[in-house]
């Protein structure tokens, strides 16, 4: 079948060579015989490209570079490939790699692999050529894998610590990295200075952080494809401390109805915490907001006014900075003035000499404390009975008062036989 084929294709090719031979008109035996020849030991050709044109090829340094040159002939053609410097690749090495169907592929393109690169096909019939030219533009760097152009960025350190700012930039040829001093100092990498080194990497290391230190710091990186910057604004910070409640347990704020009330989570932090409310319904308020009920200070305070039954809930305050997240729960509740429940509705009656009590119980918020002022205008802190005319009982919380009036009558002490009995008497 095979060998079919292939002599079919040769046939073919005698046809059209005869053809084209017998129209020229310079028919010669010596010719005919040399173009026998040539079918029989066809050299390798190209399908499309004719040799002499250069096919040009535009790569970005870095990337891979493939060039193909496929061929055909009998026996089948060797491949290899003469590259720029003049080395010849007849198998792959470890950039260059030749592809079973005669393809090159050069990975990792630099700047120095530009230049004419010639496939040649080679068979005992002869050689055909392919001409490449190969132009490697350069990547323009990138910084930390991602910044291209001028990209600002916020940088936060502690007063005597050590920071480093990284500056990797990416791009082919590999960028010359310099960072530019606030002094406008150039250090360009490496830089080994007492208190400032750019490492090799491009890292920016500043020990013993000042708080003269607060500043921008300017990286560049260039290369022939362009260059990149990175602008650092150093902010110096004092020693990073988490947000602490100053007062860090839970708490329960009885408010007087009406009378405006604070709720107090003042924080320590630092940098100092921003504050957020939680109000009862689930509503969160930052700091600085106010409405008609409610103000959020920037000191921690919550002030609620004219609190009422409406405004009693849980309460959570949150601090947050860089370092920490702290919460903490304040319930409220709003007060309410004491009711007198239980005490004597009728004037009580006592006996001259003996003990009487007299009962006085309220409600309210929080507890109330009760006091009894005497007929004679005397006030005792537990009631006491030795005399008849009007005791007050008085409720006292945050919330206000209440009072009663309780009458009290003392009858003389009731006769009594001695050594006697009360049946006996009944008997006599
Ligand atoms: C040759 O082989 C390589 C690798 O398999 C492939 O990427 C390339 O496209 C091939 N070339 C042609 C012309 O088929
Ligand atoms: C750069 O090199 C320095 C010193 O070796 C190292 O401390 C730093 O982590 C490196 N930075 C990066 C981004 O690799
Ligand atoms: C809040 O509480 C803290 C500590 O408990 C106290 O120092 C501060 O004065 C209070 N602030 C107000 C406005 O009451
Ligand atoms: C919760 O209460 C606040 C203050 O009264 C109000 O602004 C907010 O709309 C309320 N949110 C909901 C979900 O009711
Ligand atoms: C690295 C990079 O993206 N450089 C671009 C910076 O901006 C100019 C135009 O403003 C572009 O041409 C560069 O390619």
């Amino acid at each position: 079948m095979r060998t079919q084929c292939l002599w079919r294709e040769h046939l073919y090719r005698v046809v059209l060579l005869i053809l084209s031979v017998t129209v020229s008109a310079q028919y010669s035996l010596a010719a005919f015989c040399s173009i026998i020849l040539f079918l029989f030991l066809s050299p390798p050709t190209e399908w499309e490209v004719e040799s002499t044109y250069k096919t040009y090829l535009k790569v970005k340094a870095g990337d891979t570079a493939l060039l193909d040159c496929e061929a055909a002939g009998e026996p089948k053609p060797k491949i290899f490939w003469l590259l720029p410097s003049s080395d010849m690749i007849s198998s792959s090495t470890d950039r260059h790699f030749l592809h079973a169907n005669g393809s090159l592929s050069v990975s990792q393109v630099k700047l120095l692999d530009a230049g004419e690169y010639m496939c040649v096909a080679r068979n005992p019939g002869g050689d055909d050529t392919k001409l490449y030219k190969l132009d490697v533009v350069a990547k323009p760097p990138v910084i930390n894998g991602l910044y291209a152009n001028k990209t600002i960025m916020k940088v936060m350190a502690v007063r005597h610590s050590k920071k480093q700012i990284d500056c990797r930039a990416e791009g082919t040829p590999p960028p010359q990295i310099m960072w530019i001093m606030p002094d406008n100092i150039f250090l360009t990498a490496p830089y080994y200075g007492s208190r400032i080194v750019v490492h090799k990497n491009g890292t920016l290391e500043i020990r013993n952080i000042r708080p003269s230190d607060t500043a921008d710091f300017v990286c560049v990186a260039r290369n022939n494809g362009g260059e990149s910057m990175l602008v650092v604004q150093l902010e110096v910070l004092e020693m990073l401390r988490r947000p602490m409640f100053k007062n860090p347990f839970n708490e329960k704020i009885i408010a007087k109805p009406g009378k405006t009330t604070t709720l107090n989570c003042s924080v320590d932090g630092n940098p100092p915490p921003d504050i957020s409310w939680m109000l009862p319904n689930g509503t969160w308020f930052s700091s600085g907001i106010k409405t008609s009920q409610f103000l959020t200070g920037s000191n921690g305070i919550l002030t609620i006014y004219s609190p009422d039954g409406d405004k009693a809930g849980k309460y959570r305050c949150a601090a947050r900075n860089k370092v920490g997240y702290i919460e903490k729960l304040i319930i409220l509740e709003v007060g309410q003035k004491p009711n007198i429940l239980t005490y004597p509705t009728r004037p009580v009656t006592g006996v001259s000499g003996e003990s009487l009590s007299l009962h006085c119980l309220s409600d309210g918020n929080p507890k109330p404390t009760i006091a009894w002022t005497l007929p004679g205008g005397h006030v005792l802190d537990r009631p006491q009975i030795n005399r008849k005319g009007n005791y007050v009982c008085k409720a006292h919380n945050n919330a206000g008062d209440s009072s009663v009036t309780v009458s009290v009558i003392i009858v003389a002490y009731p006769p009594r036989i001695m050594n006697s009995d009360w049946s006996s008497q009944i008997n006599l």
